[in-house]
């Protein structure tokens, strides 16, 4: 197991649409190990693979509040095939653009088919937080960030502080 340095905008493999997996092999499992690794340590609830450069469609997720049991899910090739009209906002954040927060809008419950860990195919419906880190990580395999959903006026302010939010931590260093 390792842990894989994380990206961080505007990095142009955050931008760029990652390659379907051809099938869940042991390179594949390993990546997966490594992101759950690296996203556990973050720590976070979600990392998609373009986020530690390697543009496969591979997202993991750990949506288990602190006192429940872990409940790791790795997924390859995650696509949405149906969502609800029902609309949810939830303040996002991103490991690829640290300590910035904003509300986002998405469908509140989406049902996605993917390739498991042992190369099988699997439809999952999701809502809650669930719901809304699946399509966060799925947006990253297409080179959507959480901020490309805001408008201009938010994403600049949003982009401006965390220009500030890095200038600062290499200063501290
Ligand atoms: O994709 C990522 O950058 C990970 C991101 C996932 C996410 C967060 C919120 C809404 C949708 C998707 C994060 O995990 S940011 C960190 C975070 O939310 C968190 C960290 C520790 C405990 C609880 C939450
Ligand atoms: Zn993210």
């Amino acid at each position: 197991m390792a842990i894989m340095p994380i990206l961080v905008t505007p990095h142009p493999c955050l931008k760029t649409k990652a390659e379907p997996v051809a099938a869940v092999d042991d390179a594949i499992r390993t990546l997966m190990d490594d992101m759950l690794e690296t996203m556990y340590e973050a720590p976070g609830i979600g990392l998609a693979a373009p986020q530690v450069g390697v543009s496969k469609r591979v997202i993991v997720l750990d949506v288990a509040g602190k006192d429940e049991d872990p409940a790791p899910m790795c997924l390859a090739n995650p696509e949405v095939i149906w969502e609800s009209e029902d609309i949810n906002t939830y303040e996002e954040g991103c490991l690829s653009v640290p300590s910035q927060y904003a509300e986002v809008k998405r469908p509140s419950c989406v049902k996605v088919r993917y390739i498991d860990r042992d190369n099988q195919a699997q439809e999952i419906d999701a809502d809650g937080l669930l719901a809304t880190c699946l399509q966060h990580e799925i947006d990253h395999l297409n080179g959507t960030l959480f901020i490309d959903h805001l408008s201009n006026l938010k994403r600049n302010m949003l982009l401006r502080k965390l220009k500030k939010h890095l200038s600062s931590a290499v200063e501290e260093d």
